[in-house]
């Protein structure tokens, strides 16, 4: 069948694209004040209908601005494996979001569909969004796009963003997919994974910023029953004013505090801090007058630790198991890593999407983002090597293989997502046998400082080598190589955002003097070189 023009047109007509709305795709979708959004997000709906169309699998969208503020919004696109838009079609999400008009945009559409060869027919996209009173109107005008081209918004509600990424991933390998199956099948994996550890006494408290991931968590608790007891702080969902304000994941991680909501005694308990999408996950501790911060790092590590006891346990050292990072990652936490065998340790640019798909290329594959995103991947040909080992091995080694496919069971296989994360770690608490003050232990992160710079153009900072090395402007890696060198254990680096108007700087070093004397230079020289406008945020 052909496009239907007409329908496309009436369709886009309700959504003009403002002349000074230049959308950018940017790390992981498109993201602004909610109210400059409802033509980008129409436009979304078009491109992954097509992409549906063309792959001949359900695809999805997810409106949300995860951590942002409550006056933000955005969208996440869902490719039909459950990961991210495939980066080969971002750079045509940027020219469809940017196309000046309606004719235009029917042109686009055009050459999209002859350049794949897509045939129009029947096709689904899954639509599911966060809790932010934009949502409604974006929701529709994500249904408008995907109906105008032909095919059908199948509305899934308001869910975190990794549920939805799950949900299209079952859908099409015609696995059950509710939004029911995905508590029963995390809750039931949990539970194969700890069955004969003690189950914690502990209440665990999490910070669910006030966001969807409240909800999501209440659910979870119910199929959990007596496994896992969670008490759930910052759950006004929907509540003006109140989503991802002075807590959540981002605020915890970035600030080195507990949420304001929460008395320093309960912020003393063992305490998870989610963000407004829940798909980060950061755990703490006050201890004193000082917060420990269990980061993704730390996480990755606790994980990792997890990983090679149950393959020593089934019998199973050969296997490639890698852990992926990105530069944020704390030195210390990347040496320990290197320190443990038969591990891989290596390092990608920032943004889900590329530590997903270095990860996938090991038989295991850990990634996290020091800010908490990231997930566990356990590929299908060892899972092949599993099963035989179950049938073939001792009890014991029996055992440790069901934990390990409990645990690909258990942890998101779409993308990182905290309530499996929350329950990995859980997890390996028990079977590690350890508690947040030895898990913290387990290194020393070295003191670490960042900082944000306002260029007149961020995109004059390029980097190489997964974002360790500036190759431009001029003389800015020389600079930051000298300063980097007069502190003991130095390091900085610095990157423009994918989605701020602003470069971010990362430094760390033996002492916290030296990392935030590391971390003005590296502003200074962007101040110096990249023409700083100096506002510094
Ligand atoms: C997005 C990314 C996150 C990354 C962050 C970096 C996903 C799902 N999310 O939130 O992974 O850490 O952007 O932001 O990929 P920045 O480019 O502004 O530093
Ligand atoms: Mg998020």
């Amino acid at each position: 069948m052909a496009l239907d023009v007409g329908k496309l047109l009436a369709g886009s007509v309700q959504y003009p694209k403002l002349p000074e709305v230049s959308p950018s795709y940017g790390t992981a979708g498109f993201r602004s004040t909610a109210v400059l959004l409802p033509c980008t997000v129409f436009r979304c709906g078009v491109l992954m209908a097509l992409r549906a169309m063309h792959t001949g699998a359900a695809t999805g969208i997810v409106i949300t601005a995860s951590h942002n503020p409550e006056q933000d919004n955005g969208v996440k696109l869902v490719e039909p494996s459950g990961h991210m838009l495939s980066p080969s079609w971002e750079a045509f999400a940027d020219r469809l979001a940017n196309a000046p008009d309606d004719d235009a945009l029917a042109e686009l559409c055009h050459e999209l569909i002859s350049q794949h060869s897509i045939s129009i027919g029947n096709a689904t996209v899954m639509v599911a969004h966060d809790s932010r009173p934009s949502a409604v109107a974006l929701v529709a005008a994500a249904g408008d796009g995907i109906s105008c081209v032909g095919a059908t918004a199948y509305a899934c509600g308001l869910l975190t963003t990794p549920q939805l990424h799950w949900m299209v991933m079952k859908c099409n390998r015609k696995l059950p997919h509710s939004k029911e199956d995905y508590f029963h099948t995390l809750a039931e994996a949990y539970e194969q994974l700890t069955a004969g550890a003690a189950t914690p006494d502990e209440v665990i408290i999490v910070d669910c910023a006030n966001g969807v991931g409240a909800n999501a968590l209440q659910q979870l608790q119910e199929k959990l029953g007596a496994k896992l007891r969670l008490k759930l702080f910052n759950t006004e969902v929907g509540v003006a004013g109140k989503l991802n304000a002075d807590c959540g994941a981002d605020f915890v991680q970035k600030e080195r505090t507990g949420p304001a909501s929460m008395t320093l005694a309960e912020c003393s308990g063992r305490c998870a801090s989610i963000d407004g999408d829940a798909d980060r996950l950061v755990f703490f501790s006050q201890e004193g007058d000082t917060l420990a911060l269990l980061d993704g790092d730390k996480i990755a590590a606790l994980l990792a630790l997890l990983v090679q006891q149950l393959l020593k346990a089934a019998g199973l050292e050969d296997v490639s198991l890698g852990v992926v990072q990105t530069a944020y990652a704390n030195g210390a936490s990347t040496q320990f890593l290197q320190q443990l065998p038969h591990c891989t340790v290596q390092c990608t640019p920032t943004g889900v999407k590329h530590l997903h798909a270095a990860a996938e290329k090991f038989d295991i594959g850990i990634y996290f983002e020091a800010n908490g995103h990231g997930t566990v991947l356990i590929g299908k040909p060892f899972l092949e090597k599993l099963q035989k080992t179950s049938q073939a091995g001792g009890e014991k080694l029996q055992e440790a293989a069901r934990q390990l496919e409990a645990l690909a069971t258990l942890s998101n296989q779409a993308v990182g997502d905290a309530l499996s994360g929350l329950l990995m770690v859980e997890a390996a608490l028990q079977l590690l046998q350890k508690d947040l003050q030895s898990w913290g232990a387990l290194y020393r992160d070295l003191p670490s400082r960042q900082r944000k710079v306002s260029v007149r153009d961020r995109s004059v900072v390029k980097t190489a080598d997964a974002e360790r090395k500036a190759v431009s402007p001029a003389g800015l890696q020389e600079g930051l190589d000298k300063a980097a060198a007069s502190v003991k254990s130095g390091r900085v680096f610095v990157r423009p955002s994918g989605t701020e108007d602003v470069v971010r700087v990362y430094a760390e070093a033996a002492t916290q003097e030296d990392a935030d004397g590391l971390a003005l230079e590296a502003a200074r020289l962007l101040h110096h070189l990249a023409g700083g406008t100096g506002a510094e945020v």
